[in-house]
């Protein structure tokens, strides 16, 4: 695995090219000799492949692949310092994270963090608002409850302008914990759980399904339970006394959910991503119940070990595009055709070659594709 000095080293070499065409950079990179490293910053990973670099000079590691994909980026993007190519550890904390939410939670103007573990307490990473925003940031526990939460999403379900915290408790449904205004922002006596969620609670996802201004929740199950979505009722307690109206029937291995307006018709649309089973898209029929009768379709005939899907415009042609995270296969692309029905005969294609086990449900994709957006 390429390590936080490999990629520093890599970086400072990339760097001393000064290019900003992919070609150029590409012609630069063969022919350069290999420049030694600035004294003081470490340079002593080894070379797994030869071709491109003088070995009499550095032991850096080499991979022309990922080398490329940088190249590529720093065409578009321009050359990134090398500070915020560094990672940090957010905290000495080391949980089983299966779900991240970015959002400012405080209030304070800056961008907090919320891992959602296995087994572990939730934990808040109140961002300090400095340009080391987690450096010295002790987490601390959302609750002290221990649930395998797998998803957890942010919105203000209350509509009183601060962001509450949604998570999917494998074991124990959905918990809503509302957010209290102040710098300690949740705490249990603000927690309900949703009561009318059952077991196998995999997925959560936070928008407006019916377009009356307020936020609603879907959320996906294992195969025992149906996907629903949850209509907030316009109250302090959204979801008090809202029967989930199922939108696809029992018998659905769904990981992961992701809402978007795949068709342009100002109205949520949501996808599921099933394990080992089709991919599956529902789209809202645009009244007060957005998704009664509604029986969705299939992504493609793929029935691939989804575990991550996420909605971005991935070509740039102004629709939503769907990418998909699988276990041990391909992650896979499938464009919009831009019709009403987008997903309709549309094939999908790998990503890479890749065949790494991408897991954790749809905030982890969404996050990788919104981190790597803003960089
Ligand atoms: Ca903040
Ligand atoms: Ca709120
Ligand atoms: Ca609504
Ligand atoms: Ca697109």
């Amino acid at each position: 695995m390429e390590t936080g000095r490999t990629r520093i080293a890599k970086r400072m070499r990339v760097g001393l090219c000064g290019f900003t065409p992919f070609l150029s950079a590409l012609i630069c990179l063969v022919l350069t000799p290999v420049f030694a490293a600035v004294p003081g910053l470490p340079f002593t990973e080894d070379f797994t492949s030869t071709h491109l670099c003088d070995i009499s000079q550095t032991t850096a590691d080499w991979n022309t692949r990922d080398e490329a994909a940088l190249l590529a980026r720093i065409s578009s993007y321009g050359e990134p310092s090398v500070s915020t190519m560094q990672g940090s550890d957010l905290s000495l904390d080391q949980c089983l994270t299966c779900s991240i939410a970015v959002g400012d939670v405080d209030g304070d103007g800056d961008l907090d963090v919320i891992a959602g573990n296995c087994g572990q307490t939730n934990r808040l990473y109140l961002n300090n608002g400095t340009s080391s925003p987690f450096s010295g940031v002790t987490g601390t526990d959302i609750s002290s409850d221990q649930q395998s939460t797998l998803s957890i999403a942010l919105g203000d379900i209350d509509g009183d302008d601060d962001l509450d915290l949604v998570t999917a408790d494998y074991q124990n449904g959905v918990r809503l914990c509302f957010n209290n205004g102040t710098a300690d922002p949740f705490s249990p006596a603000n927690t309900t759980t949703l009561s009318s969620n059952e077991y196998a609670t995999t997925s959560v996802a936070l928008g407006d399904l019916d377009g009356d201004g307020d936020i609603d929740l879907a959320t996906g199950h294992r195969y025992y339970e149906a996907n629903r979505v949850y209509l907030n009722n316009g109250t302090t307690e959204p979801f008090a006394g809202v029967v989930g109206t199922a939108f696809s029937s029992a018998g659905y291995d769904t990981f992961s959910l992701t809402l978007g307006d795949v068709n342009g018709d100002g109205r949520l649309d949501v996808v599921t991503g099933n394990r080992g089973q089709c991919n599956r898209l529902y789209l809202n029929n645009r009244t007060p119940n957005p998704f009664t009768g509604v029986t969705g379709s299939n992504i493609s005939w793929d029935d691939d070990m989804t575990t991550a899907v996420t909605l971005e415009d991935m070509d740039g042609d102004a629709d939503l595009d769907l990418v998909v995270g699988n276990v041990g296969q391909c992650n896979r692309i499938y464009l919009n055709n831009g019709s009403w029905n987008p997903f309709a005969g549309v094939i999908g294609s790998d990503i890479s070659s890749d065949t790494d086990e991408t897991d954790g449900p749809t905030s982890s994709l969404g996050t990788m594709l919104l981190r790597t957006d803003s960089t």
